[in-house]
């Protein structure tokens, strides 16, 4: 049982005294952020904001823990056009993923979403990635229409995400799960969304290989496309918006999935500025000696410089 969480360090007697009566506009409280951290010990952060204003209502405690996190709290405004320059092939790289968070503004976020609202994002969301041209042209799955067969083998492509995730459920963004949750597939399955998991959209660009190039440019098509036909929730100061304060500013993991023998541990990774995770993501172990490897910071740098991160990291193993 640890209690190493940022939320832990940072939730004070003085902060909590300071927030316990605020609410936002939608009536959400200091609770309702720390739910998951609370149920969850050995959460690494421990927060999830119910919507886009708890960031300012509640910044006492998110500040400090964004700070803590990203190593700063601000970073510049990011446009619809994620890259500015073309990025390369990366040598020994299994398959290669890039993904952003995104939420729409106007709605609560996936811890304070009622059914109805949630509806009404999938609903928009799906009418977007329906209108997606060419090569990023696919269909969306309603979860609820897959069969237990269909889920395994796209979470065994690694395409789909896992369900029944304790922080998710503690944070109440798993409620009424399955219902206007589901994922968009390109026809080439390159291009992939999850609605109405962790965020309202989880917009994902992959492929086998190391062809960094390809796959950063598929997920700027995409993002420009839907940013044109959306509106998503964005701070003058802390970027796109998400649940989880460890995808704000540009909300972007970019990983790849890479071989390590006798890899140095997770701390010699992070003082690269680097996190690894198991070949199923999050909470997930290594298979055969492939860990899936990715820049931590996302706010306060540049889509270009996260894809610059990965690539140096990957030249100095
Ligand atoms: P997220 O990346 O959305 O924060 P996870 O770390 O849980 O979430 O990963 C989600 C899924 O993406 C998992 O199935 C994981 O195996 C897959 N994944 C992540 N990076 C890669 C990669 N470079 N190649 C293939 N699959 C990947
Ligand atoms: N384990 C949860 C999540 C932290 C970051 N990962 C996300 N957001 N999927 C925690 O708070 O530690």
């Amino acid at each position: 049982r640890s209690v190493g969480s940022l939320l832990a360090r940072f939730l004070t007697p003085e902060v909590a005294s300071e927030l316990r009566d605020r609410r936002t506009p939608r009536g959400f409280g200091l609770d309702d952020l720390i739910a998951s951290g609370i149920a969850n010990p050995d959460s690494s952060i421990g927060v999830y904001a119910p919507d886009a204003e708890s960031y300012d209502v509640f910044a006492a405690l998110l500040t400090p823990i964004v700070r803590a996190h990203h190593g700063v709290d601000t970073g510049p405004p990011i446009g619809p056009g994620l890259f500015q320059r073309r990025h390369g092939v990366l040598d020994e790289v299994l398959s290669t993923r890039v993904r952003v968070a995104r939420n729409l503004g106007g709605f609560a976020f996936p811890a304070g979403l009622t059914a109805v609202d949630r509806r009404e994002v999938e609903r928009r969301i799906v009418a977007a990635l329906s209108s997606l041209p060419g090569d990023l042209a696919g269909h969306h799955h309603r979860l609820r229409d897959l069969s237990p067969d269909e889920r395994r083998g796209l979470i065994g492509d690694h395409l789909l995400f896992k369900a029944g995730d304790r922080f998710l459920e503690a944070a109440g963004i798993t409620r009424d799960w399955p219902d206007a949750r589901g994922i968009f597939l390109s026809n080439d399955r390159r291009l992939v969304a999850w609605v109405n998991e962790e965020d309202h959209l989880r917009l994902i660009a992959m492929q086998p290989g190391g062809d960094l190039g390809e796959v950063t440019d598929r997920l700027d098509r995409a993002h420009a496309h839907l940013a044109s036909r959306l509106e998503f929730a964005q701070h003058p100061r802390l970027g796109y918006l998400a649940s989880c304060p460890s995808n704000l500013g540009t909300g972007m993991r970019a990983s790849v999935h890479r071989r390590l023998d006798g890899t140095p541990g997770p701390a010699a990774w992070r003082a690269r500025g680097i996190q690894i995770r198991g070949v199923h993501g999050e909470h997930s172990e290594a298979e055969g000696g492939v860990w899936d490897l990715s820049p931590i910071r996302r706010l306060g740098v540049s889509p270009d410089d996260i894809a610059e991160v990965l690539t140096g990291a990957l030249r100095s193993i």
